[in-house]
């Protein structure tokens, strides 16, 4: 029987799942949250399409099936398993000579990244020269474990291996950063991964979340895989490799702060930096607080902060605590587009993603306070990776419509201050210089804006383990 991909409140251990999990690529419900990962992107050589076909259905690929046993074996025996993902494009897809109706349908997809650069405000001729290309698929590799030794040497026989029919156009390494609560940071100093979509009631606790519910059903990001057998899915996944001047951000942050709250001490200037991002570095919302360790006065854990996701903006319809140009409150308003266009709140969710990004690039940190101790102005960033059932409703729509756009959700209220691109906002980015004082709210000296650079990207599918057999 067809499973309804519409069913909220499953269960890792019920019938639906397992009735789709051997066959479903890991990492596309649940995060296969290994610490290190290299991700070989290829393109075959003309006139390879046999021997790509074989080499594609050779592949050891982890299903979610195998994803969960491997994960609860690494918790018996701690030995680090490898996690082994697959990714095709649209160009992929007509390389091989997939018929039409055997192709997924996603008209994104089908074109690539590249065709969508206008409305994203992309500029792919800047790009590195590995993603300027065609592209033909990603390899996901990835392990757990305290180095990447290991995965360096899985990493090399596989491209070796790839290399006689594919070029590699462009190999990426992430290595996750842990700050001292053991949360996972970015380059610029904050805890991301918090709010995601969660898909099985295993991974939620009710008792905390009151009034943001982050239970989804499956086909916010799974589709039919029309290769594959019946119950066969996959989801469209978007890569972007998105650099960034932490220098320029970090000294932008600290003029933010000098500019809002002259005079204040440095803790109290972290405010700054919140409200653009809207969470403190350690996680905790601005929203809930203008303070990273306590929320009305009451402190709160470490380890409950980084967790902290139950919250909407439906008290600060002026901006007060939460500015509209941050990032999370941008790339989810919780309810603000509804208030604000009358649009459901249930339809401004399906623009949700399930994001599954790893930092890449070096950095010096200290061993023991887990600070990072350089601010390198390149080299380090963001490998920024989505699943979703629709390109142009879900990645697309939160990159143009939300990042992108001055005007959203209020007139000239200025894009994304971290990842808007192409944004006008010059003088827009506006700032209370009182947390939650509507009449100080004022425009600030200090914008941000271009601290994050796209150096390439494309658009694929995740195909099912049958999808996959049957090319
Ligand atoms: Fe963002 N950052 O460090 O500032 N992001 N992001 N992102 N992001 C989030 O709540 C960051 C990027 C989303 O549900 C947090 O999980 C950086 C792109 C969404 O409340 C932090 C880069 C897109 C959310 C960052 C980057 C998004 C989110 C808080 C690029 C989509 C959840 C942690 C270098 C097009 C919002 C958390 C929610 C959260 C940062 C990229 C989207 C700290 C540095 C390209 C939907």
């Amino acid at each position: 029987m067809a499973i309804d991909l519409t069913k909220k409140d499953q269960s890792l251990f019920g019938n639906d799942f397992k009735t789709i999990n051997k066959d479903l690529q890991g990492n596309i419900l649940k995060s296969h949250g290994r610490g290190h990962t290299s991700h070989i992107f290829f393109c075959f050589k003309p006139n390879k399409v046999a021997e790509a076909k074989a080499f594609l259905k050779g592949l050891a690929i982890t299903s979610a099936a195998q994803q969960a046993k491997d994960s609860e074996a690494t918790k018996a025996d701690g030995v680090q398993r490898l996690f082994t993902g697959l990714y095709l494009t649209g160009a992929c897809y007509q390389y091989l000579g997939v018929s039409d109706a055997k192709t997924p349908a996603d008209s994104q997809f089908r074109s690539g990244m590249k065709a969508s650069a206008g409305s994203l405000n992309d500029t792919p001729s800047a790009w590195e020269s590995g993603y300027q290309g065609d592209i033909h698929g990603m390899i996901l590799l990835a392990m757990g474990g305290t180095d990447r030794k290991n995965l360096d040497v899985e990493t090399k026989a596989v491209s070796d291996n790839l290399q006689k029919i594919a070029s590699v156009v462009a190999t990426e390494k992430g290595d996750g950063i842990k700050n001292a609560n053991d949360d996972d940071i970015e380059h610029f100093g904050y805890v991301d991964g918090i709010s995601q979509p969660r898909f099985f009631i295993e991974e939620l606790n009710p008792d905390r979340a009151t009034v943001w519910n982050p239970a989804f059903s499956w086909d916010l990001i799974l589709v039919d895989d029309p290769a594959g057998k019946t119950n066969a899915f996959g989801s469209y996944f978007v890569f972007r490799k998105l650099e960034q001047n932490v220098k320029g951000f970090k000294d932008a942050e600290a003029a933010l702060g000098n500019e809002l709250f002259p005079g204040a001490s440095d803790e109290a200037k972290e405010l700054a930096g919140a409200m653009l991002v809207g969470r403190f570095e350690n996680g905790m919302p601005v929203i809930l607080s203008d303070k990273d360790d306590s929320i009305n006065g009451h402190d709160v854990f470490a380890g409950f902060i980084g967790k902290l996701n139950d919250f909407t903006y439906d008290g600060d319809t002026q901006g007060a605590k939460c500015p509209f140009h941050s990032h999370i409150r941008k790339t989810n308003p919780r309810g603000d587009s509804s208030r604000q266009f009358g649009v459901s709140l249930e339809s401004e969710m399906r623009h949700t993603m399930a994001r599954r990004g790893i930092i890449y690039g070096k950095r010096k940190q200290n061993a023991k306070t887990k600070e990072l101790e350089d601010q390198p102005t390149a080299g380090v960033g963001l490998l920024f990776m989505s699943f979703q059932q629709n390109i142009a409703t879900q990645f697309e729509f939160i990159q143009q419509s939300w990042a992108n756009n001055d005007n959203f959700v209020k007139g000239s209220t200025g894009g994304d201050g971290i990842i808007g691109q192409g944004i006008t906002s010059g003088g827009m980015h506006q700032y209370p210089r009182v947390y939650g004082d509507a009449s100080t709210i004022a425009t600030a000296n200090t914008q941000f804006q271009d601290f994050v650079t796209t150096k390439g990207g494309e658009y694929f599918f995740a195909p099912s383990l049958s999808g996959i057999k049957a090319l």
